[in-house]
């Protein structure tokens, strides 16, 4: 079940605890019980490329930690997911409503799960 979903500001800054080069892209990101995916184009074209083999970045939330992380980022607005598999990934949006919805919703999407 999709709990939310739209475009953020997206940046993998991490790979199973390896550092990536910031890339800083847009993003169309679900939300949906115990995890996120990342598409890289809207939901609609993601869908139809589907087809083609095309699969979303998944990021899986148990045990996962969210954060503000101001001093990882020129930009406002930024917080950072870190997966248990050493996954980093930042989010960003200039408007601060919407990065504030974000935060809650995976903050509390996290909360809910099982800690162990
Ligand atoms: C990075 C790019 C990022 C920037 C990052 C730069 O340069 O400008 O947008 O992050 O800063 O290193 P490049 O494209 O050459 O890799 P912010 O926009 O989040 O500040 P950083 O190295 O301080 O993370």
């Amino acid at each position: 079940m999709v709990e939310k979903e739209g475009y953020l500001q997206k940046a993998k800054i991490a790979d199973g605890g390896k550092k990536l080069r910031k890339n800083w892209a847009t993003s169309w990101i679900v939300l949906s019980s115990g995890k996120i995916e990342f598409y890289k184009e809207s939901k609609q074209q993601a869908l139809s490329n589907m087809k083609s083999g095309y699969k979303p970045e998944s990021v899986d939330l148990y045990g996962a930690h969210i954060e503000w992380a101001k001093e990882k980022s020129s930009r406002k607005n930024v917080f950072q997911i870190t997966t248990v598999s050493g996954n980093e990934f930042l989010l960003q949006s200039d408007i601060d409503f919407i990065i504030l919805d974000w935060f809650h919703a995976i903050k509390n999407a996290i909360d809910r799960l099982p800690k162990d």
